[in-house]
């Protein structure tokens, strides 16, 4: 099994689940733009994973789903039941649906305005805040008092949120903004797999 990844990336949410999940696995360090890469994902994002089948496979959620459940053992995944994988596909769906794209206008400007000029493209950057709080607020929420954002027990749901998170750390209103979410945070950084991918991801 082989993950692509690019540094900083929301990739880095599954190499930690790899790591979590005591998966045998490589990890492949892409340029975007590049045409070797867009043979391996024709969409041109990060993260893909060879899982020895026809083609590389796509999506954060999917890819994260899969390694949790490959990985039963390592209890990643849903809790039984229909209400409790109900659960888990809504914070998965609302990481990949809504967490993640409120982020775009911020990293991508461009795509969101037919402008080019400095000014509009700052604009758009800042109408981005809004939406990054109200995510960075619902995950809180999901959060709570547990210290995880699935059921309060570790999942891929928190290396995805981890990873994410991050990418607030130079808004107005950060991560550390939030009651939860900071402790949360703060705990993710001392993982010792965490540790380990922020640092081979550098490499
Ligand atoms: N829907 C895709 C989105 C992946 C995505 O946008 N990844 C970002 C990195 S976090 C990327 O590769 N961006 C490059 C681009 O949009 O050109 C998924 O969930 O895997």
């Amino acid at each position: 099994m082989k993950l692509y990844f690019a540094p900083g990336t929301c990739a880095l949410a599954c190499w930690i689940a790899l790591e979590w999940s005591g998966a045998d696995y490589d990890v492949e360090k892409v340029d975007l733009r590049s045409e070797s890469y867009r043979k391996i994902n024709p969409l041109g994002t990060v993260p893909a994973i060879d899982i020895g089948g026809p083609r590389p496979m796509t999506q954060a959620g999917a890819i994260l789903s899969y390694i949790a459940e490959l990985n039963s053992q390592s209890n990643l995944g849903a809790e039984p039941g229909l209400e409790a994988r109900f659960e888990f596909n809504e914070t998965m769906n609302f990481l990949t649906g809504d967490f993640h794209p409120a982020f775009w206008p911020y990293f991508v400007p461009q795509r969101f305005t037919t402008k080019s000029d400095a000014e509009s493209l700052a604009a758009v950057r800042t109408a981005s805040h809004a939406r990054v709080e109200r995510v960075l607020e619902h995950v809180d929420g999901l959060i709570c008092n547990t210290g995880h954002v699935y059921r309060g027990k570790r999942s891929v749901a928190d290396a995805y949120t981890f990873v994410m998170a991050q990418w607030s750390e130079k808004f107005p209103k950060s991560w550390r903004a939030y009651g939860n979410l900071a402790p949360f945070m703060e705990k993710m950084s001392s993982d010792p797999a965490v540790k380990r991918v922020l640092e081979r991801s550098k490499a």
